[in-house]
């Protein structure tokens, strides 16, 4: 591929089917109907914990594709990897998850196939789906919805959150569907939802701030290092994870990790490698507003190889900005004042990626289209 791109892989939708689930429900997570100030009646979306009763504004950008190919026009996003927002299937029953998550799976890959082109052989929209991730969902029905997103050729992936089947990423029960996932070489989008305690954001009114910035990073940050402690990326080294946020506090926490495995000698017997060596084998999304950090986490990942135990195939060091992908998070982080204009948070994650000082073009490259083709393999499509 000679041209350049613009590829968004971490951006976010509410399918019609889901809007709708959501609709039709009394608690959270919901979309509700109240009176708006200006007469009429307005829709309001409560996901989180704690949020505000009122909700926040939800409109069309998050359900209508045409306004996501706006805003894609808007930012000069060429291609986006579209998932479902958060809380995905959670709150269902396993049944009803099994049966969601096939339609919705069905109605993302129509999204993405109907999607205008960008070339004769790329669509501009492609997808995670969803498995039917809750408690006593069996096995087999997990690996049956690996296997149909498979079989949906402009869905890519899957995105997941972090707790399983209810016991959280390192949970035995969960190995058939990794199994499954590395055989049709999916690639795991991991996002969080949770966050982390509650408790820990004190009584002071600091509205989503702190369960955002801090709370889903941590989330994630926890979810994948239980993940590598339970030996997942060991028994299955094909695995494709794409993180969240850029992978949260894991690269600056990962050598006081592998420091706190070498001094727990029942863990570190369980690994194959340092810590430090797994941090290789993950995709980290660009959605990280600063220049320093994204230029942090492609030093980090780069140097997984010294790490590799001598047992390890041989590999070379991860060039820096390798592992790295841009994202938008759209429709969250709308701006606040003008409409129809560029949005501050889209155009601060472009700006990190293009002011990494010790990057040349080609790796800038890499983390605004490049590692998106190869990782997804669109040049395939
Ligand atoms: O602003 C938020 O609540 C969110 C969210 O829920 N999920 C997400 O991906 N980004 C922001």
């Amino acid at each position: 591929m000679s041209s350049r791109l613009l590829i968004d892989v971490h951006n976010h939708v509410y399918l019609p089917r889901y809007a709708s689930l959501l609709r039709s429900r009394s608690n959270a997570p919901r979309i509700l109907s109240r009176l708006a100030v200006s007469g009429g009646t307005e829709e309001r979306l409560l996901i989180l914990d704690h949020e505000p009763s009122g909700g926040r504004p939800v409109g069309p950008q998050y359900w209508d594709r045409s306004e996501k190919l706006k805003f894609m026009d808007l930012h000069g996003i060429d291609i986006s990897i579209v998932s479902s927002a958060n809380p995905w299937l959670d709150f269902l029953s396993a049944s009803s998850a099994v049966d969601m998550a096939k339609s919705l799976n069905e109605d993302l890959e129509e999204y993405c196939q109907t999607s205008p082109t960008v070339s004769l052989s790329l669509k501009r929209l492609y997808g995670f789906g969803l498995l039917p991730l809750v408690p006593s969902v069996s096995s087999n029905s997990l690996v049956q919805i690996v296997d149909q997103i498979s079989s949906l050729p402009h869905l890519k992936g899957v995105i997941m959150g972090t707790r399983g089947i209810g016991k959280g990423l390192d949970d035995e029960a969960l190995n058939p569907m990794w199994e499954a996932i590395e055989r049709k070489g999916l690639v795991i989008f991991l996002h969080p939802h949770y966050g982390v305690g509650k408790e820990e954001w004190g009584e002071k009114e600091n509205g989503h701030v702190l369960p955002l910035a801090l709370g889903f990073p941590m989330e994630t940050t926890i979810a994948v290092t239980r993940l590598i402690l339970a030996g997942v990326l060991d028994r299955y080294p094909n695995l494709r994870l794409l993180l969240a946020h850029s992978g949260g506090a894991l690269p600056q926490l990962s050598s006081r990790l592998a420091s706190c495995i070498h001094h727990d000698p029942v863990v570190a017997s369980r690994l194959k490698h340092d810590a430090r060596y797994y941090l290789g084998k993950l995709w980290f999304d660009a959605v990280a507003y600063g220049s320093e950090e994204l230029e942090f986490v492609g030093k980090v990942v780069s140097r997984a190889t010294r790490y590799k135990s001598a047992s390890a195939p041989t590999e070379t060091d991860v060039p820096q900005s390798n592992k790295l992908l841009f994202g938008t998070d759209y429709p969250f982080f709308p701006p606040l004042e003008a409409q129809n204009e560029k949005w501050r948070s889209v155009l601060d994650n472009l700006e990190a990626i293009n002011g990494v000082e010790s990057w040349t073009q080609d790796e800038k490259d890499n983390v605004l289209y490049q590692n998106a083709i190869d990782l997804f393999g669109l040049n395939q499509s």
